[in-house]
């Protein structure tokens, strides 16, 4: 749908709150299929009790989507017949996760809406060519939560390839135009280096656009198995939004009462980053 068409139908202006819930936080990502479903339905219901309006759920494949899409070479793109079944699979494994999400939101009478970018995204090289995004305005606009996901996705070159929820996270948050953009990660915040291995690594508290482009290189890479580049990736990924001027708030989500409280608007420990 064209711009003007949006327009028209009232939605372009919709400046929703995004929110990231990473797979390490909603899975074990030492294991394989393992849903941490304590932590989803604690999350369901802060998201609940938070009540926030516009708001969007993009959530990411931890132990579900990236053990699979590793052993078939999902995210190279399409190279022999055994990867079809893969590609199916990878997706199927995400609907899953998905829909143990969606059941603990819906139960607690959340409005969500579960949004499959597979059927509305093409890719070319991996990065977002193509999305049908009037029907996600359209759920906002009437009052839906829609919640998506890091998917395996049809690639315009590629044949197909992984579509981690952080480009897809940053792609909405720019196309909308987000107030805000909240990350919940298993760890207080964003570090100079891997917290879980280095005692010693600092927390950043507050980052401009500036210094988070200087610190680049010295984020690690992933130390589990993710195919889409751990905390590198992620927040490569999110510069192009905060160009945009969209604050960027890094919370653990792991920690009870954490995103409750950051969708409140209330002051938690974590990371904040502002373009300056
Ligand atoms: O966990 C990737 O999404 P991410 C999803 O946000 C798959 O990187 C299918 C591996």
């Amino acid at each position: 749908m064209h711009e003007k068409q949006m327009r028209e139908q009232g939605l372009s202006a919709l400046e929703p709150t995004l929110l990231k819930i990473g797979g390490s936080v909603i899975t074990d990502k030492s294991g394989e299929l393992a849903a941490r479903m304590q932590d989803i339905n604690r999350l369901a219901q802060e998201i609940h009790d938070a009540n926030i309006k516009n708001l969007i759920i993009v959530h990411g494949g931890g132990s579900f989507g990236h053990p699979i899409a590793q052993k078939y070479g999902i995210n190279a793109g399409f190279k022999e017949e055994s990867q079809r079944i893969g590609f199916a699979e990878t997706h199927h494994v995400m609907t899953v996760l998905n829909g143990l999400f969606m059941d603990a939101l819906i139960w607690r009478e959340v409005p969500a809406v579960s949004v499959t970018p597979s059927s509305c995204i093409l890719t070319k090289r991996g990065r977002i060519q193509c999305f049908e995004e009037a029907p996600l305005r359209a759920f906002l606009k009437m009052g839906f939560i829609p919640v998506t996901f890091g998917d395996a996705v049809l690639d315009v070159e590629l044949g197909f390839t992984i579509l981690s929820g952080d480009q897809l996270f940053s792609y909405i948050a720019t196309r909308l135009n987000a107030k805000r953009i909240i990350i919940g990660v298993d760890v207080d915040g964003l570090y100079d280096s891997d917290p879980k291995i280095k005692k010693t690594a600092k927390m950043f508290k507050h980052l401009t656009l500036e210094e988070l482009k200087k610190l680049q290189a010295n984020f690690g890479k992933p130390t589990a198995c993710d195919v889409t580049g751990g905390m590198f990736g992620k927040i490569a990924e999110l510069i192009p939004a905060i160009e945009k001027g969209i604050p960027v708030t890094i919370v653990n989500a792991s920690k009870p009462n954490y995103i409750y409280k950051t969708l409140k608007g209330e002051k938690v420990e974590g990371t904040l980053i502002e373009k300056e």
